[in-house]
């Protein structure tokens, strides 16, 4: 560990307790920074890792008043869940704690007071939605009306879903009340806000300049862009019943802002930790000598990068985070991963459907980990993976060395004699794995680190194919001593290097093989099991995964998206219309002769469209579903007789027609057959 630290901190970030974990959380967060703790560990570091669930914000609340519970209720059921499935499938973290626990709130309030007490706040009195019948003011996402920016009649206070522009309920057309269906009043309500803006020459210096050259690139430039679009005050508080009450005068019936309390929560989980454990919390947090890593999914860089290093900061006592290597997002079977249309993968249910498989979920979840973009899961790769990977590799080669060490030497290490060339290769290349895969792993590229563990098994058996002991018993045994001593000492140092990825696997094979406990710094060496060592029985690692188990989860899916399209019928037809009014409208078909992201927006694209007639400018809502670079070219149906709009400070002339189905994903209504642009559309 480089910057001579003396410990370290390895938060992970707090699911949501309002749904169980899926695999996208895994991948993004939970594997990675479960590698990372397990390594440092066998490097002999002194680690903690943190977890909890944050159980506060605004879905919780929704979800209990869905389900006629409480919120506390909602977070009851998930928090042990979610705990259970993390210990099940071998992520250990020192602590699982949760923000609804009393040592949070106290954290969090005292860690408000002491910015509220010097001065580190605005204040800030402002019109707020409020609910007449149900007496409450009303947070973002309990607020609709129309967007006015494309019209969209189902938009939320804080963002239009359907054209992703970020609103402020104030902005929305006829807002409505998601508690009452009401017209809600404007009254005044104080909030407290951090002024980020004040802090942007310290971040610039400290992340900008300094983290240029290790932070990930995905992380660095959307924090750059956040710096570059200029930082506003943020509010910490809300006008909500559930979270932890603003600890100040005049603040009934407000809590702090969940994205405020719960990075509190890491500090909270660390002194729920120390109590369990009497160890001292606070080196943890406040000392210099202490590497800090957040381990988040991209959608949560803002809060780990911008906002809560600025609350560090302006608390004046804790240190700051040393790394943030977020990772980007799992998609499933070629579709975003959602909890709302149940396309997930999720943890408690894998752990039923292939019990004592963690580390085949493991192995896969951090082959394909995104890493540095988006990438996919699907059931086939899984099972490839398992089946030519994990089996065909590493399982045969270790199966061999033990059976054929049992058949001709009873189980005990033989002596080896004089090396061969081939043989002394193979232990000198063994010897480098250890460097090689702690490299990648220092540096987070758990991918990388297990692909090199994966030579090492490779190596393991190309030497023992190559040197065939089988056909040399019987003419030169000394020989095929040779070859299983060096194949041992092989499976030897695998059974050391997995462990931080395949913790169940290293477990079972350093039991097989009798050689427990030892450390990363042991692995390397080419005499870990000496001559006469008795090794017990051997076992498989890992087992065939069939067509039908895969085929029975895919098939789970599909009957989900099918259970999806029938809950949801196709909305109702619109009011008639007289053919007139349908020939006003002037459709063509078109090209996309050019594309690229309206910045500051999540969902915009500014396209360049060959009409046949003109060329012109469109700005279509499709960012979330198509990249720019993959749509030129593209035929499309456009609306050129509409007036033009300004979107985003952009002329838009036209619309281009895109069919949405019920989950809200897009694709181009276009000619079937290659049509020359301009041809009418009736
Ligand atoms: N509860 C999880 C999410 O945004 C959020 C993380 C909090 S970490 C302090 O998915
Ligand atoms: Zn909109």
């Amino acid at each position: 560990m480089s910057k001579n630290f003396k410990r370290t901190t390895i938060t992970s970030a707090l699911p949501y307790a309002n749904g169980p974990i899926h695999i996208g959380h895994l991948a993004g967060v939970y594997v990675p920074a479960d590698i990372y703790a397990r390594y440092l560990r066998m490097r002999g570091e002194d680690v903690l890792f943190i977890g909890g669930s944050d159980e506060h914000g605004v879905p919780i609340t929704i979800k209990a008043r869905k389900e006629g519970i409480t919120p506390q209720q909602v977070v009851d059921r998930y928090h042990y869940q979610i705990k259970e499935s993390f210990e099940t499938f071998g992520i250990s973290f020192d602590i699982y704690s949760r923000t609804s626990a009393p040592i949070h709130h106290e954290t969090a309030s005292d860690f408000f007071k002491k910015l509220f007490e010097t001065g580190k706040f605005i204040e800030n009195t402002s019109q707020q939605y409020y609910d007449e019948d149900n007496n409450q003011f009303l947070a973002d996402r309990y607020i609709t009306g129309t967007c006015p920016h494309c019209g969209f009649e189902r938009a939320y206070g804080d963002q239009c879903e359907n054209c992703g522009t970020s609103l402020s309920p104030l902005e929305l057309i006829n807002p409505k009340s998601a508690l009452s269906g009401n017209v809600p009043v404007l009254k005044d309500t104080t909030h407290w806000y951090l002024p980020l803006e004040d802090y942007e020459p310290w971040l610039t210096k400290w992340i900008l300049e300094g983290h240029k050259d290790d932070w990930k690139a995905n992380v660095y430039g959307q924090v750059k862009s956040w710096i570059d679009q200029g930082l506003k005050p943020r509010a910490v508080t809300r006008d909500l019943d559930w979270g932890v009450k603003v600890p100040i005068e005049g603040a009934d019936g407000k809590v702090l802002y969940v994205w405020f309390d719960a990075p509190i929560g890491y500090i909270s989980a660390t002194k729920d930790w120390s109590a369990k454990t009497g160890k001292d919390w606070e080196p943890y947090w406040k000392s210099a000598d202490t590497k800090l890593v957040h381990f988040i999914g991209k959608d949560n860089i803002v809060f780990h990068c911008i906002i809560f290093p600025v609350m560090l900061k302006a608390e004046g006592s804790y240190i700051l985070p040393e790394n943030v290597p977020a990772n980007e997002f799992l998609n499933l079977e070629n579709d975003k991963i959602s909890t709302s249309r149940n396309w997930a993968v999720w943890l408690h249910e894998y752990l039923e459907d292939f019990p004592g498989k963690q580390d085949v979920l493991r192995y896969v979840l951090t082959a394909n980990a995104p890493e540095t973009k988006d990438n996919d899961f699907t059931w086939k790769d899984f099972q490839a993976r398992n089946n030519n990977e994990l089996l065909a590799i590493y399982g045969n080669f270790v199966n061999r060395t033990l059976v054929l060490t049992q058949k001709y030497f009873n189980s005990q290490v033989p002596e080896r004699g004089e090396l061969d060339e081939i043989s002394k290769t193979a232990l000198e290349e063994m010897a480098r794995y250890p460097e090689i895969i702690s490299a990648a792993i220092e540096r987070y590229r758990f991918r990388e680190a297990l692909s090199e563990l994966m030579n090492l098994a490779r190596l393991g058996n190309k030497y023992l194919t190559e040197m065939e002991p089988w056909k040399l018993i019987k003419t030169d045994e000394e020989k095929v001593k040779v070859i299983l001593n060096v194949s041992l000492q092989i499976v030897a140092n695998l059974s050391v290097l997995s462990e931080p990825f395949l913790p169940f696997s290293a477990k079972k094979l350093q039991e097989m093989i009798d050689l427990t406990g030892l450390l990363w710094k042991d692995a390397g060496g080419d005499n870990l099991l000496k001559p006469g060592h008795q090794l017990q029985q051997p076992d498989f690692l890992f087992a065939r995964i069939e067509d039908e188990e895969v085929e029975k989860q895919v098939q789970k899916l599909l009957d989900t998206k099918k259970e999806n399209q029938n809950a949801a019928p196709a909305k109702p037809a619109k009011e008639p219309i007289e053919f007139e009014d349908l020939m006003k409208m002037d459709i063509r078909t078109g090209t996309i002769l050019e594309a690229e992201k309206v910045p500051k927006t999540k969902k915009l694209l500014k396209l360049k469209i060959d009409t046949g007639i003109d060329q012109r400018t469109v700005v279509s809502g499709i960012a979330e579903f198509y990249e720019p670079e993959d749509i030129i070219g593209h035929k499309v149906s456009i609306l050129v007789n509409l007036a033009p709009r300004k979107l985003k400070g952009i002329d838009s002339q036209g619309m281009i027609l895109m069919a949405e189905d019920k989950d809200g994903k897009l694709c181009f209504v276009s000619p079937t057959e290659d049509f020359n642009n301009g041809s009418e559309i009736k």
